[in-house]
This record gives structure tokens, C-alpha cells and sequence, in this order.
């Protein structure tokens, strides 16, 4: 194991920086194997700060040379500190001038500068700047840049750095010329420059104000036929950013560019975003509906950044989920706005909902729980986290929800009035809220700093004499790592009230209320560890509909009976509480199944080996339960008033991953077994409806990725699935006839996803054809390695294979999540062999990438963060691989966070 364990950074160690920066201009001479950067910037000292020293950061590239004040400084003159650079008493005003000699080609890492396919990019969040020069490469250091570029005029025609295009020209030897400025102050964080030989598509547009901008794709050679609906997503966020919030473009221009190797899905540089391809290309012979989807969503995402983390920045990166939660929140939005409809929106809050509890639930119970703005890390990379994205945008959403969208608006509106131009905290965001609004959100405070996910119980009382219903409503939230006891935070609960004839009642939280317009959602609000809160005015029982629309970030439980559940899935107004009924019922099925399953595998075992049991477990006719879930699930399917992408989500059965979060202890294959009986009983109880259901919601003609075609498609495909389940001749024949006579990838994809799963004796001959047809699109190859990583018969050994294969590199960060990541994550019922084989390739590939990529490798060793859940033998196999790992040498600080913690906790 190494020894030099990296340090802890702690937050509450923060000190201003010594010196701050004015300007700095750059001088790029770009080759792949030796690139010179030569960095002239201002300074002052800082006079808030009692930091004395002029402290630079770097690593991974040569110091040429360092002048201060035009005077060269020999290392007597700094002390050189790991990363750090300190010059001790430097002048109040200092111009350094720094030259450095870099290796872009032999940079695997891909944080810095970076050779990609021949052609130059960066990244440089959230500390990649420091392989570029030595700078105070820290958030809360914002200066203008001026970058000129020069590279070989033939193999690098583009050259594009932030801001706007001052000049550029021949530079006579075979060399050209960029030289770009950015008139905006930003952190080091977000400068960007790409150069190679790249094609665009670009627009002018018309903003609010009547200025015109210019607007940019730029893709490699070949790809220009799918940039359109990139750019369409850039227009539309554009658009809504000017009418949602009143934000405009600042720039006269804005650039996207798409490359194939990027650790993330994109990155917000001011004025140039660089993006993974698989968030820019489509066309519908190569992309997925979901694909379309994901598209407009990172667009949006990255620029609304421009606004929410570029013109207000993060004081320092414990503050990540300023911008991150926010922006989330912003593109969420964004994306619900472009669907319109209200059941559309309810699909897209509990598919935002489903990835919340799946994966940021599970962090918040596991090794790596942290806080939306942590305390402390060792590698800040590791905090890019679902904590500070998606459960930092459920944060967001509930000043939405406690002030309104206008009150909301207000805030926002203070927050830039106050801030435009500077570095700041989470603080900062909560007080303009409060002050916008003349709201106390102290104790809102605790969303930010207390970690785990709060539990709140629900018990009511009806008296009908009275005619007043009782909710009591308690909080708790369980201890995570470093934090033993929490506080109450502040919770809205959306509560509705629903009538025997499932119609929502008025709801009155006064006695006597007769208001004609009473609301039918009432938003309570929970600050304390208990609270009751009494309803008047009610006419009969009802049954609750509790936190609405999810409106706040915690696990809710009420004692309902199925037929409730039932009940509510039928009637609810609110369409999120619809589904979740559903959900619920499900859940209790599947559990259910799952224990008779343990019950008689341990009865088989001893019997040895007679499987009788098992079999009876999972026995073909549904009990009286199932038969009710299955009951429900007819309605639902069946029902034409309901949008086909609601009922498509309605119909889906939790996940595997989302089961066994509901377990203390898990039972990987026996969760997979009740999941598939489940399926399969659903799939010949239904098999009418879903044959009908297929053939009524085709969508013929040309490939349109609207929000009634893709939810059309989706309702299909799943009765695809479902048919599938049968494995059949009819249902074998129904695929292949869908793969064969598919005319996008949505279709293309879901057909032969259900081949792989199937017997069909035509699939692996469409297997290898999808193979030859598309092996010069990487992105369709991504697929094609995950249908097979994530197919049920795809073991350990099979995924080695796959490993194996001419196409698979560990060098490019898409490739690898779409095979080892996609086998050890999404196919849990073989990662998790019980003779610990799914662990030793597990270990073997995250030592190997780590070599070469410690963000993506520390990515791949979270799948192991639930490991002390699981039941034995896995969990003794599963520590054996982290140790295994942790005992490997020269581990990153990356990993060996992520392994530490997860040996620790
Ligand atoms: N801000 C970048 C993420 C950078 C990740 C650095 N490890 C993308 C985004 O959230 O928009
Ligand atoms: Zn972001």
C-alpha cells in the first residue's frame, strides 16, 4: 500500500487567497509530445487574507522557467511542496511569468491538456489547470484571460479558446494563429482551448434583447449530419433561460464541441463547453430516444452553468453544490418545460426520482455519505456525487416548493443581484432566498450539512364526530460515517386528502374553514422531531396522499393496505403518487417472493439439492396478492385517458438495485429469481393486453424524438419485454421481426436487447451484424458492449471475453463504463457470483485503470460501497477484494479514498 496518504482538505479550514489575480494572458505552442505555455499574469495581495505567502499549485509537467517582477527565481527563492509552489515575501504588486513544457499525448488521465484522437482539448475542473501552468488554481481566484494559440496549420486548422476571437493568422512556417479574450473574470477552473481538425454547424441567433450570437457544434469529420439536435438543445435553452429566470447569453458567441474522450458527459468552460459525444451525436440511425433525451438535458445543463457556476462561482469546492445542485435543478426543470404536459412532467420527476433513491439514497447509507456541501476530502473529484448533484437540486426544489415559483424567482433574482462576479457559499444562495422572501431559513441550513436520508412516519386518525383528520407526522434520519445524531430539518410535506369516490377533498387547516377555493394539496411544513397537524372539515375518511409529487428528499412510510395502494393508484390526482402507489404494492409482492425464496432454498439445501421448493416459491399461479398487483397493473395498462409514457413507467417493476436497498441484508440471485417470477407471471397474465398494447402504440413514418412518440415507443418496447419474459416462438418472432424492420436505434436497441435475454435461435447472428453495421460508431459500439455486459447470461467469464475483444480499450472512458462498469453495476445477479469471481475482476480492472485513469477507476470502485449489506459468503469475498485493492502499491488518492472509506465504514 502506499505510504504518502494523501492529505485531508477540511472545509472549515478555509482561508482567502493570498494574492488574487487581474489578468492573465497565455501563450499556447501546441505539439503532442512537448507543448510550451508560457503564463504572464498580475497580481496584488490580497488584503482580507492573513496568507503571506504567493502560493501557486502544479503537477505533472516541467517548470522551464519562473520571473517575478522580470527577475528569473532560482528554487532558493520558493519552496516547492508537493503540489504547492510558495514564494515567500513577495511584493504587493507581482507580474510572474511562467513557462511550462507539457506531454499532452502521454496524458491518460485526461484532467488538463490532452490529446484526443490527434486533436488537443482540456479539462480543467476541478483541478486540471494545475497541469497546465502553476497558478493559484483555486475557485475563488477569478481573472481575465487573453490565450493565443499556435499549432501546425494542417493538423490543426481549429484553434477555439474561451470568450471572443480577437485575431488570428498565418504565422508563415506551416504555424497559425488564435488569439481569443474573455471579457469575463472566471476561476482557472474554466478555461478551456481545443485545437484540431474539427467541422461545425452554426447559426446566428436572435436573443431577447436583439443582439445576435453566433452558435457552434464542432465535431470531428463525418459526424456533421448529427449536430442538429445539439443545436436545436442549445436554442431552446436559450430560450427558457430568458423566459424562466430572465437570464441572457453574455458572449457574442457560444461553442460546443464534442469529443470522444472525456472522463464525465461535459464541462461548462466559458464560452466553449466540451462535451462527450455521447451528449452531443444524434441521429436516429444511432441514437436512442433516451439519447435525444440526455442530449437536450446536458446541453441545458452546461448552459445554464453559464449563469449558475460561471457569473457566480464557488467560493471554494465544498461549495460544489451551489452550482451543481442548482443547475440540476434549473435543467430538470428545463426539461419538464419542454415536455409541457402535466403527466409528461410527472414522468420526468419520477424518473429524476427513481435515480435519487436508487443511487443517492444508497450513498447517503453507505461508506462514502457526505453532506450536499461535504466537510472534508482527499480528492475532490470524488465529490462529483448524486449527494451533490441530484440530491443538491432536491434541495433547490424544496425553496421552490416552501416559497413558491415566483418567491423562488425572487431569489434568484437577489442572488445575482448581490453576487454577479464573485465566489460564493451555499450560505450565500440560502440567505437570498430567505431575504427575498423575508423568510427564516435557518434551520433550512441542516439540508446542507447534516448527511443521510431523513425517514418520516405518518399516522393519522379520522373522528368523525368531530369530522377532523389527525396526521402526525415524525422525523428521524440514521447516523452516517462522522456524524452520529441529526437535528430535525425542514420539511415540506405535499399532503392531498381523497374522498371514497377518489376525488380530492378541499382541505381546511382551520376549524370552520369554508374558503370556496381550498386548496386540495396543502405543503406542511416539519421542523420538529414530531408534529401533528389536524385537518377540518372532513366529511368522510379519507385515505392520504402523502409528499406529493416527491416534495422532499426522504423515505416516507405510512401504513397503508393494499387496497389503498390500489386505490390510490387508480385515483390520485397527483400522477407522481399514482405511480408510487404502484410502486409500492409491487415492492411488497416482490419482497414477499423474495423471502419465500430464501425460505426455500434454505429447506432445498437441506434436502440437498431438491429443488421442489423453489419451484413452488415462484409457482406460476399468482397468489391472491400477485393477483391484485396484477389487477391493478391490467387497469393502469389498459387505461387510454392515461399518456403511454405514464403508463410505460407505471408498468415497470422496481429495480434490483432499488430491491435490494429495501433489504437489510442483501440476497442478490434471490432478488433477481422474485424479480424475473414477477415478470413472468405479469408477462402471461397480460400477454392480450400486451400484445394489444404493442401493436395500438406503434409509431411509423419518419423518426420524430417528441414526447408522444418516445413515450408511445417506451410503452412498446416494455410490452416488448414483457412478451419476452415468455420466450416463446411468438414472442422470438415478434423481436426479430422488430429488429429486422426497425428504422431507428430505439427500436433497433430494444429488440435485440430482448434477444440477448432470450433463446432466440436468430440472436446471435443479429448480434453480430448490429456489430459489423455500426463498428464505426463508437457510441453504437458502447451499446452494443452494454446489452451484452448487462444480459442475464452474461457471466464472469463471458465478460471476459468481451474484454477481450478488438474493440475494447481501457483507454477511453465511455468503453470502459459501457462494458466493465455496465457488467459490475447493472447486472448484479452475476457481478455477484458466489465464488467471488464478479469481485476478483472487479479488483483486477480497477488497479489496472487506475494506472491509466484514477477519476474513472475511483468511479468503478464504488460498486463496492454497499458490500457490508450483503449476505455471506459475498459480503467475507467482497472485503477480501478491497483489501485486495488497498494492498496494491501506488494506488491514486482517488481510489484509495473511495477503498479506505469503504474498508472503514
Ligand atoms: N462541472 C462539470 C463536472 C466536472 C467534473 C470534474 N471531475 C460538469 C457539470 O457538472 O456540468
Ligand atoms: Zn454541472
Amino acid at each position: 500500500m502506499r505510504t504518502d496518504t494523501p492529505p485531508t482538505i477540511y472545509r472549515n479550514q478555509y482561508v482567502p487567497p493570498g494574492y488574487l489575480v487581474e489578468q492573465v494572458e497565455m501563450g499556447f505552442d501546441l505539439d503532442p509530445a512537448e507543448t510550451r505555455v508560457a503564463t504572464r499574469s498580475t497580481l496584488v495581495k490580497n488584503p482580507d487574507s492573513p496568507e503571506r505567502d504567493l502560493v501557486l499549485y502544479g503537477h505533472e509537467m516541467r517548470l522551464v522557467q519562473i520571473r517575478m517582477n522580470g527577475k528569473e527565481l532560482t528554487p532558493a527563492d520558493y519552496r516547492l511542496d508537493g503540489e504547492t509552489l510558495r514564494i515567500p515575501n513577495a511584493p504587493d504588486q507581482v507580474t510572474l511569468e511562467i513557462e511550462t513544457a507539457l506531454n499532452p499525448e502521454s496524458n491518460t488521465s485526461l484532467m488538463g491538456l490532452y490529446v484526443s484522437n490527434g486533436n488537443f482539448f482540456t479539462q480543467c475542473e476541478a483541478e486540471g489547470f494545475r497541469k497546465i501552468t502553476y497558478f493559484p488554481d483555486r475557485p475563488d481566484v477569478m481573472a481575465k484571460y487573453t490565450v493565443m494559440l499556435r499549432a501546425d496549420k494542417k493538423r490543426y486548422p481549429v484553434l477555439l479558446s474561451n470568450g471572443n476571437l480577437i485575431e488570428q493568422g498565418d504565422l508563415g512556417d506551416g504555424r497559425h494563429y488564435a488569439l481569443w479574450e474573455d471579457p469575463f473574470k472566471k476561476p482557472s477552473y474554466l478555461f478551456a482551448l481545443v485545437a484540431g481538425d474539427l467541422v461545425c454547424q452554426e447559426e446566428a441567433f436572435l436573443l431577447k434583447d436583439g443582439r445576435e450570437v453566433l452558435l457552434q457544434v464542432w465535431v470531428e469529420h463525418g459526424n456533421l449530419d448529427k449536430t442538429q439536435h445539439a443545436m436545436d438543445s442549445l436554442k431552446n435553452s436559450i430560450r427558457w433561460d430568458e423566459e424562466r429566470f430572465n437570464l441572457e447569453l453574455d458572449l457574442d458567441r457560444f461553442m460546443i464541441v464534442a469529443v470522444g474522450d472525456f472522463n464525465m458527459g461535459a464541462m461548462e468552460n466559458k464560452g466553449l463547453n466540451i462535451f462527450n459525444t455521447k451528449f452531443v451525436l444524434a441521429n436516429p440511425r444511432i441514437a436512442t430516444d433516451i439519447d435525444y433525451f440526455n442530449i437536450e438535458s446536458v446541453v441545458g445543463h452546461e448552459y445554464f452553468h453559464n449563469w449558475t457556476g460561471n457569473r457566480v462561482t464557488c467560493r471554494d469546492w465544498f461549495q460544489l453544490s451551489l452550482k451543481e445542485g442548482l443547475t440540476v435543478f434549473r435543467d430538470q426543470e428545463f426539461s419538464a418545460d419542454m415536455i409541457g404536459t402535466d403527466s409528461g412532467r410527472a414522468v420526468r420527476r419520477i424518473d429524476d426520482v427513481r435515480v435519487l433513491r436508487q443511487t443517492q439514497f444508497a450513498e447517503d447509507a453507505g461508506p462514502m455519505a457526505h453532506p450536499v456541501r461535504p466537510d472534508s476530502y482527499i480528492e475532490i473529484n470524488n465529490f462529483y456525487t448524486v449527494t451533490v448533484y441530484e440530491k443538491g437540486s432536491e434541495v433547490v426544489r424544496m425553496y421552490q416548493t416552501l416559497l413558491g415559483r415566483e418567491g423562488f424567482n425572487r431569489g434568484m433574482a437577489l442572488y445575482f443581484e448581490r453576487h454577479d462576479g464573485q465566489a460564493v457559499t451555499c450560505d450565500d444562495f440560502r440567505a437570498a432566498m430567505a431575504d427575498a422572501n423575508g423568510r427564516d431559513l435557518t434551520q433550512f441550513e441542516r439540508w446542507y450539512s447534516q448527511a443521510g436520508t431523513p425517514h418520516v412516519s405518518a399516522t393519522s386518525e379520522y373522528d368523525g364526530h368531530a369530522r377532523t383528520f389527525t396526521l402526525t407526522l415524525s422525523q428521524s434520519c440514521p447516523p452516517t460515517p462522522g456524524q452520529e445524531k441529526k437535528l430535525p430539518f425542514h420539511i415540506p410535506v405535499a399532503v392531498g386528502l381523497l374522498d371514497s369516490s377518489g376525488r380530492d377533498m378541499p382541505l381546511h387547516l382551520a376549524p370552520h374553514g369554508n374558503a370556496p377555493e381550498a386548496p386540495t394539496t396543502a405543503i406542511l411544513e416539519l421542523t420538529e422531531e414530531r408534529q401533528t397537524f389536524v385537518f377540518h372539515e372532513v366529511s368522510e375518511c379519507p385515505v392520504p396522499s402523502l409528499l406529493r409529487n416527491f416534495s422532499a428528499p426522504v423515505v416516507l412510510s405510512y401504513e397503508y393496505t393494499d387496497a389503498e395502494l390500489a386505490f390510490l393508484m387508480e385515483h390520485d390526482s397527483d400522477p407522481f403518487n399514482r405511480w408510487e402507489a404502484g410502486q409500492r404494492l409491487a415492492t411488497r409482492r416482490l419482497l414477499v417472493l423474495v423471502d419465500k425464496l430464501l425460505l426455500a432454498d434454505s429447506v432445498a439445501q437441506t434436502f440437498d439439492g431438491e429443488d421442489a421448493d423453489v419451484q413452488s416459491a415462484t409457482a406460476r399461479v399468482p397468489s391472491a396478492e400477485q393477483a391484485a398487483l396484477i389487477g391493478a397493473l391490467r387497469g393502469t395498462l389498459r387505461h387510454a385517458g392515461l399518456d403511454p409514457a405514464f403508463r410505460e413507467v407505471a408498468l415497470s417493476l422496481p429495480s434490483e438495485t432499488m430491491l435490494s436497498e429495501e433489504m437489510d441484508v442483501i440476497h442478490p440471485h434471490a432478488i433477481h429469481r422474485a424479480r424475473l417470477a414477477l415478470r413472468r407471471m405479469i408477462a402471461e397474465q397480460l400477454r392480450e393486453e400486451f400484445l394489444e398494447t404493442y401493436h395500438a402504440n406503434q409509431t411509423p413514418g419518419p423518426y420524430s424524438p417528441d414526447p408522444q412518440s418516445v413515450g408511445k415507443r417506451a410503452l412498446k418496447n416494455l410490452a416488448l419485454s414483457y412478451l419476452c419474459e415468455l420466450d416463446d416462438e411468438a414472442s422470438h418472432e415478434l423481436m426479430e421481426r422488430q429488429y429486422d424492420h426497425a428504422t431507428n436505434m430505439t427500436d433497433r436497441l430494444a429488440a435485440l436487447t430482448a434477444l440477448v435475454n432470450s433463446r432466440a435461435a436468430g440472436r446471435q447472428d443479429r448480434l453480430n451484424r448490429f456489430f459489423e453495421e455500426f463498428k464505426h460508431e463508437a457510441l453504437v459500439i458502447d451499446k452494443w458492449f452494454t446489452l451484452q455486459a448487462t444480459a442475464r447470461g452474461t457471466d464472469v467469464a463471458a465478460v471476459r471475453e468481451l474484454a477481450r475483444h478488438p474493440a475494447f480499450t481501457l483507454r477511453n472512458p465511455n468503453r470502459v463504463r459501457s462494458l466493465v462498469l455496465a457488467f459490475c453495476s447493472g447486472n448484479p445477479a452475476q457481478f455477484h457470483a458466489p465464488d467471488g469471481s464478479g469481485y476478483a475482476f472487479w479488483a483486477e480492472y480497477v488497479i489496472a485503470l487506475d494506472a491509466i485513469n484514477p477519476q474513472v477507476a475511483a468511479r468503478l470502485a464504488r460498486v463496492m460501497d454497499r458490500w457490508r449489506k450483503y449476505a455471506q459468503p459475498l459480503r467475507e469475498k467482497m472485503r477480501e477484494a478491497l483489501e485486495r485493492v488497498a494492498a496494491s502499491p501506488s494506488l491514486s488518492g482517488d481510489v484509495l479514498e473511495v477503498i479506505s472509506k469503504s474498508l472503514a465504514n
